[in-house]
């Protein structure tokens, strides 16, 4: 594993982290390679609860733009990082993208495939790739125009507009925009109120909304969401749940 990627751990949260500064954390093939091994690591890891994705100073400036200008048709296949995105997007755990600085290209692609998107006000987000004659590979033409809608992000893929963090947060492209300072403390401290929810229900909430998403007929989609509710009864956290209702305490979760 190259040094340019690191997995850090704060008790039950995992932090990835790109550490590329010279090329505002661009991500190349290798570092790409280097995060699916730890997004494996991470998914068979049951002790961990949240996956924040954080690169400091830039949370990423794009796929590696000097190595896809070797690409061709082939090359470019072999470059997508797909594979390794849709492996983020499947985890049953919470993760959030905690973006300063740029988000750009594959940067916010892979912002994309997370459940939440933290942002500095003065970040700059973006799909530049029709400035380089691309367009966006790993899921921004599909995911970009589920949040922000189609007009909208037809405005921002077509003319390469970029926006900054406060304004995503206008549009819905992220959850949340605060003062640069802030930004880690505040996705900390989401990380937090999630790891200690329910993992069972959050792995059943996230199956369910990404089924319907994927499948928006209201009758599958619904019948999906019964099976994964009714399949929450019997287990621990359902019965802590509602007996901490009934003895007005908070209740304490284990994900069993
Ligand atoms: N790739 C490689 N190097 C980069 C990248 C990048 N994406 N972005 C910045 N760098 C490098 C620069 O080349 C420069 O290196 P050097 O000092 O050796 O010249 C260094 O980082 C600093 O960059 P700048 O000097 O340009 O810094 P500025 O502060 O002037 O500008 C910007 C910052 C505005 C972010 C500017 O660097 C920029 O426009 N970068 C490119 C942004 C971009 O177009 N990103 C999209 C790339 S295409 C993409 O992501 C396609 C995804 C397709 C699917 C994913 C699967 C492959």
């Amino acid at each position: 594993m190259s040094k340019q990627i690191v997995l850090e751990r704060q008790g039950e949260i995992a932090i990835i982290k790109v550490v590329r500064p010279e090329a505002l954390n661009a991500l190349s093939r290798s570092i790409v390679d280097d995060m699916d091994a730890l997004v494996e690591q991470v998914g068979a890891d049951r002790s961990v609860r949240v996956l924040l994705f954080y690169s400091e100073g830039s949370f990423a400036a794009g796929a590696d733009i000097k190595a896809m200008s070797l690409c061709d048709e082939e090359g470019a296949k072999a470059f997508l990082f797909t594979p390794t995105y849709d492996k983020i997007q499947s985890l049953p755990i919470p993760t959030i993208a905690v973006i300063e600085g740029y988000a750009f290209g594959g940067g916010l692609e892979l912002a994309l495939r997370c459940d939440f998107r933290l942002a500095a006000k003065d970040a700059k987000l973006g799909l530049p790739e029709l400035n380089l004659g691309i367009i966006p590979g790993a899921g921004g033409t599909v995911l970009l125009p589920r949040l922000i809608g189609e007009a909208k992000a037809k405005e921002l893929i077509y003319l390469s507009k970029t926006v900054t963090g406060a304004e995503a947060e206008r549009i819905g492209l992220v959850n949340l925009a605060v003062e640069p300072g802030e930004l880690l403390p505040t996705a900390l401290q989401w990380a937090e109120r999630l790891r200690t929810r329910s993992s069972l229900s959050l792995a059943a909430a996230k199956a369910s909304i990404e089924n319907a998403i994927a499948n928006p007929d209201f009758r599958s989609a619904g019948k999906t969401e019964g099976e994964l509710w009714a399949g929450l009864f019997g287990h621990h956290d359902q019965k802590e749940g509602m007996a901490a209702f009934f003895e007005k305490r908070k209740p304490s979760f284990t994900g069993q």
